[in-house]
């Protein structure tokens, strides 16, 4: 059992996730109305907010701006989401349920879901490119560089193309870490590096952080393999056991599930030496490492 400060710690910050993602899209009535009121069907209102709880665990060792830190938490969870409605598309996994309800490409329709992962993904560089944001125009640089670089063909969207061009092939090991790496960990790590960025730390600390975050990234997608092949459906609200049932290389598939578990308690005990010498600052990062090696859902 996970403890109750963190507990309350986590609602919280999923609430300022939830607040500052409201303000930060585009109202539901402004035209295009249908285009407005399908980013906010999908991105209000549900997941666990890892992405963002990361930047704001982040962004207590850097001391982070409130605005700053708000700003980027809600850019890389644009950035995740449209990742999901985009992944979901027919074209892709073809899913007919997220986070509890219908996927956008069945609640509007396919051009519309199209649409909003385009608009979310765009959304996100708005948010972050804001003028005098961060107040250092140099480390807002380097901020929307790490998303950029993150969310493209060298991060999430090249993770994508690997994980597709592998289904029904058999890979290895380092070729699956390669893949997630860049399919899930790209985005995490961009969302630890962006809590650092909007307050002030030297590179060595940012290095601490990027090494904490890889370690995250990879911990996430075991853990997610683990729950996808010992989860029912109605637990996960996705269709558990389905990346098996498509063929495709999983952690589980490749370790079994209890060198998988292994792993995952191996990925979080590293995550948790990386920033060792963070001190107090880092408690959050800790407790977050903790959590996503102990989520049940
Ligand atoms: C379409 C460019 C493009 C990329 C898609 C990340 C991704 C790449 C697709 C997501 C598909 C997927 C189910 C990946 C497995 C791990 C993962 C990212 C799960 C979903 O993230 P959570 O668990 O979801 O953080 P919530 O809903 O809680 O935000």
């Amino acid at each position: 059992m996970s403890d109750p400060r963190f507990s309350e710690w986590m609602a919280q910050q999923q609430q300022r996730a939830e607040r500052a993602l409201d303000a930060a899209l585009p109202g539901a009535t402004i035209a295009p109305s249908r285009l407005h009121e399908a980013m906010r069907y999908t991105t209000l209102g549900g997941g666990k907010r890892v992405r963002p709880l990361l930047a704001f665990a982040a962004g207590e060792v850097s001391k982070a701006c409130t605005a700053a830190l708000e700003a980027a938490a809600c850019a890389v969870e644009c950035i995740h989401v449209y990742s999901l409605v985009h992944d979901d598309m027919p074209c892709m996994d073809d899913d007919s349920l997220r986070r509890g309800k219908p996927t956008v490409h069945v609640q509007y329709d396919e051009a519309t879901a199209l649409l909003v992962g385009d608009a979310l993904q765009t959304q996100a560089f708005d948010l972050l490119s804001a003028p005098g944001l961060f107040g250092d125009a140099s480390r807002q640089l380097r901020a929307l560089h790490t998303l950029a670089q993150a969310s493209g063909s060298r991060g999430m969207a090249g993770g994508q193309a690997i994980d597709l061009g592998s289904v029904g092939k058999e890979i290895s090991l380092a070729e699956l870490e390669v893949m997630h790496l860049h399919k899930t960990g790209a985005l995490i790590r961009a969302a630890v590096l962006l809590g650092g960025l909007a307050g002030d730390l030297n590179d060595e600390a940012l290095r601490q952080l990027d090494q904490y975050a890889k370690c995250i990234g990879l911990l996430f997608q075991v853990v997610d393999d683990v729950l996808d092949a010992t989860a029912d459906t109605a637990t996960l609200g996705k269709t558990a056991g389905k990346d098996a049932a498509n063929n495709k290389p999983t952690y589980v598939s490749l370790l079994g599930l209890s060198e998988s578990r292994k792993l995952a308690e191996e990925l979080a005990r590293q995550a948790e030496e990386a920033i060792a010498t963070l001190g107090d600052r880092a408690l959050r990062l800790r407790e977050m490492a903790r959590y996503i090696v102990s989520r049940q859902f």
